[in-house]
């Protein structure tokens, strides 16, 4: 059942992305403030005071770690406990005094201060990541870009800051459907922060021990399978998560990470099966809602499928029930072995139901409904694939959505795209968590040129089965914990695969530089994880190898794998390994004559 309710609308210039995220855009002058209105407003919903929570709430409104649950603890509670980076850094516009102080001589300020929790770690309440080993002196700069939503205005500006940044600034499109540029020196921080709340975006709160990006349906408001737009739910949780804009003290210090989503259509895009919370449509009594899945998240010790909460909130309460479930988390959760402090672990310890209790104790009247027994989700219809071209429900408007292997962009990519969306389209774009781009909105009878449009010869929307699922974190090239480079070797395996192999089926292989599988790797058809394996050569030392994981699913009938079925292979070895795979599992055939690998 697809329950359409928003009016199919022809689309507009500018109705939606930017200008609808531009909540306070008149007082950007300045970094040091938070958005007190906006605060004040979420201030409402029920915080209560419980004897036996893990934190309190002190004098500015932050949480603090009460002495007696100080112990067990990690390095970083203790640097927040040190200096709560939310508070030091934008509350006291602490950022600005790091960009002057570290201008003339990065190095040099780095050094004196010699204090790798205040250089690279507490940035990242701010956005910011200092890639120290290999790019010293350089962050990646992460954003929240709620749904993928994005504008053509604010993408022309994301390309004039890496553009400042030569051979190092590039972007990726990540995994959570968002945008990261690197290259950035720390002395422009400020400047990028003030310019992004003007044009309506936000890096606040988007590392460590924060609310991740808020993912929904790439496809939202275009779809014709749409069940609910999810656009007003995402922004709206940006809104509560980011204070506004300005950064929101109260959720400034969780015990770690904490993902959401908002869930659109029957084809589960926005993988809620991997998400600490996810609404998922339903009705209840003739009104719209949202079931309540908690828990899902990956690890390198454990990776766990959300489960139901039992719970369902009418559509008006999703930000309450976002509050409610994630305050829940900030004053219980554990905040010892940073394996063990994701929020399925606070459910273990507590019972469902007690965690259950406790949410509905935080809801507005102090109750949580229980799940509809139905949910609005088609799980006999298969998941669509949104690359190429296609129809959407406003008749005579199509979208282009291509695959960009590894989701790495550069400056002029980033440009044209703008171009193009605003040429063809109105100006929107969105991203997806496979690391591609749409551009929505074309009229069809323009489809024909926006593909000779050059993007779109560098970027296909008609790749081969292989490339057009590719997903590859960062790898080696930025990130320390890598154990392998992934972009490039991803994309050169697919294109040896598809030029040796014929293929009847899409097959989505994704590849993680590492156990934390950022390109979550158990929910792949092929799943590749980076590892440092024994020199097939019998040579002494480690070579970049993979571990194997074969047939998780997506989509409401989705299950992770969590273990791999092949370990410790050498790049070198994978070739054969990998065709045989595709062979004997997913039904591809050799060709008689290999095609040239590009
Ligand atoms: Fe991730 C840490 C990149 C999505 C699980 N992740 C990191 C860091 C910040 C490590 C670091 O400091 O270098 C990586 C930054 C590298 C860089 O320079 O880009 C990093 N993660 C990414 C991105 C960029 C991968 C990508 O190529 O797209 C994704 C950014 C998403 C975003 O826009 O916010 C990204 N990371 C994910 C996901 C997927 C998801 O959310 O759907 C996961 C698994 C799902 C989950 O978290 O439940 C994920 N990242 C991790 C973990 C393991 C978390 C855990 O509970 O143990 C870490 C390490 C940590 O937090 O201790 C990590
Ligand atoms: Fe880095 Fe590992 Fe995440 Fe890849 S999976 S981005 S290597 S932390």
């Amino acid at each position: 059942v697809h329950v359409r309710r928003r009016a199919v609308v022809e689309p507009e210039r500018g109705a939606t992305g930017g200008e609808r995220r531009a909540w306070h855009a008149a007082d950007a002058a300045s970094l040091g403030a938070f958005n007190e209105e906006t605060i004040a407003r979420y201030a409402k919903y029920p915080e209560p005071v419980r004897e036996d929570a893990h934190v309190y709430k002190d004098a500015d409104g932050y949480y603090v770690v009460k002495e007696e649950w100080r112990k067990p603890t990690n390095p970083f509670e203790k640097l927040k406990l040190e200096k709560d980076p939310m508070r030091e850094l934008i509350g006291l516009a602490g950022l600005e005094a790091m960009a002057e102080a570290s201008a003339v001589d990065f190095k040099a300020w780095d050094e004196a201060l010699n204090d790798p929790d205040e250089t690279d770690q507490r940035p990242k309440w701010a956005g910011l990541f200092h890639r120290r080993k290999g790019h010293y002196g350089r962050y990646m700069m992460r954003l929240k870009l709620p749904n993928g939503l994005i504008n053509s205005t604010q993408m022309r500006y994301l390309a004039s800051v890496i553009e400042n940044y030569g051979e190092d600034g590039c972007a990726d499109i990540t995994t959570r459907q968002n945008i990261q540029l690197r290259g950035v020196e720390l002395k422009d921080a400020p400047e990028i922060l003030r310019k992004l709340e003007e044009l309506g975006m936000c890096s606040l709160q988007s590392g460590l021990d924060n609310v991740r990006n808020a993912t929904g349906n790439p496809l939202a408001g275009f779809d014709p399978q749409e069940i609910v737009d999810t656009r007003p739910y995402t922004l709206a949780i940006q809104e509560y998560v980011t204070g506004g804009g300005r950064g929101n003290p109260a959720i400034a210090n969780l015990g770690r990470k904490w993902n959401v989503c908002v869930v659109g259509s029957s084809d589960f895009f926005e993988h809620p099966d991997i998400n600490d919370l996810a609404f998922i449509p339903a009705m209840k009594d003739g009104k719209m809602g949202f079931n309540i899945i908690v828990g899902g998240f990956i690890s390198s010790q454990r990776a766990a499928e959300s489960i139901s909460l039992d719970a369902w909130v009418p559509e008006g309460e999703v930000v309450a029930a976002t509050h409610a479930v994630l305050t829940t988390f900030r004053d219980y959760g554990h905040r010892g072995n940073r394996q063990k402090c994701r929020m399925m672990w606070l459910i273990d310890e507590m019972g469902l139901d007690n965690f259950r209790l406790e949410v509905a104790s935080r809801m507005p009247i102090g109750e949580l409904a229980r799940a509809a027994e139905k949910d609005l989700i088609d799980r006999d219809s298969p998941r669509r694939s949104y690359i190429g071209v296609h129809e959407q429900k406003q008749d005579g408007f199509s979208w282009v959505a291509a695959a960009v292997p590894g989701g790495r962009m550069q400056p002029e990519d980033l440009r044209e795209m703008a171009d193009l969306s605003d040429k063809y389209g109105t100006g929107e774009i969105r991203l997806t968590v496979e690391q591609n781009f749409i551009i929505p909105h074309v009229p069809t009878e323009k489809v024909d040129d926006i593909l000779k449009e050059r993007l779109f010869q560098e970027y296909t929307p008609f790749p081969g089965k292989l490339v057009s699922n590719m997903v590859a974190c960062t790898g080696n090239q930025f990130c320390g914990f890598a154990q392998i480079e992934t972009k490039r070797q991803a994309l050169e395996m697919a294109e040896h695969l598809e030029s040796v192999l014929d293929l009847t089926k899409d097959v989505r292989m994704i590849w993680t530089g590492c156990p934390n599988s950022c390109a979550p790797v158990q929910v792949a058809d092929i799943g590749l994880m980076g590892a440092q394996v024994k020199n097939p050569s019998g040579e002494k030392g480690m070579v970049p190898g993979v571990n194997i994981f074969i047939g998780g699913t997506v989509g409401p009938n989705g299950h992770l794998k969590e273990k791999p079925e092949i370990e410790k292979v050498a790049c070198t070895e994978l070739k054969p390994i990998l065709e045989d795979i595709m062979i004997e599992r997913f039904g591809a055939t050799r060709k008689a004559v290999p095609t040239p690998n590009p």
